[in-house]
């Protein structure tokens, strides 16, 4: 199946801690397909905490959801990643699952897709990046839900 994640940092070498978690996600039952280039964005949600380095990145997989973002955690404690700390806060690496096919999950602990996706800027414009077209079931093209964001 196709999957989409989205990918940041705001603390420490944000880009080399992003290349690492690459690193490690690619393994049995995963491929990486595409990976966009990484954006330095604003905080949104908790504004005040450095800025991120944002981006995404296309998958090929035969986990299910559940397992990918089992994956996702185990990749984010590996790199360090703590859970104190405001909500929305700084933090190392960030992996979320966006997309899986065109899915639709609503499990507590794992929604899909991500449900702040379709209005967060720094999440759309990489996906944009890998593929314009892209379907957001029940939001649209990720191209056109771009151009209704002010
Ligand atoms: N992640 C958040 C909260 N705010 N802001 C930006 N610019 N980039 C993020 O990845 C981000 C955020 C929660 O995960
Ligand atoms: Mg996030
Ligand atoms: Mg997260």
């Amino acid at each position: 199946m196709k999957a989409y994640i989205g990918i940041g940092a705001n603390l420490g070498d944000r880009e080399a801690t992003m290349r690492r978690a690459i690193e490690l996600l690619a393994g049995e039952d995963v491929e990486i397909v595409a990976v966009s280039t990484f954006r330095e964005t604003d905080p949104v949600g908790y504004v005040d905490q450095p800025r991120f380095l944002n981006g995404a990145v296309e998958l090929d997989t035969n986990l299910s959801p559940q397992e990918l973002l089992d994956r996702l955690l185990a990749v984010e404690r590996k790199l360090g990643r703590s859970r104190e700390g405001p909500r929305y806060g700084p933090r190392t690496i960030d992996l979320d699952l966006l997309l899986y096919g065109d899915a639709v999950v609503d499990d507590p602990g794992l929604r899909v897709p991500h449900p702040h996706l379709a209005e967060r800027r720094f999440a759309l414009e990489p996906l944009a990046e890998l593929d314009p077209g892209l379907a957001i079931p029940g939001a649209g093209s990720v191209s056109a839900l771009l151009a209704g964001l002010e």
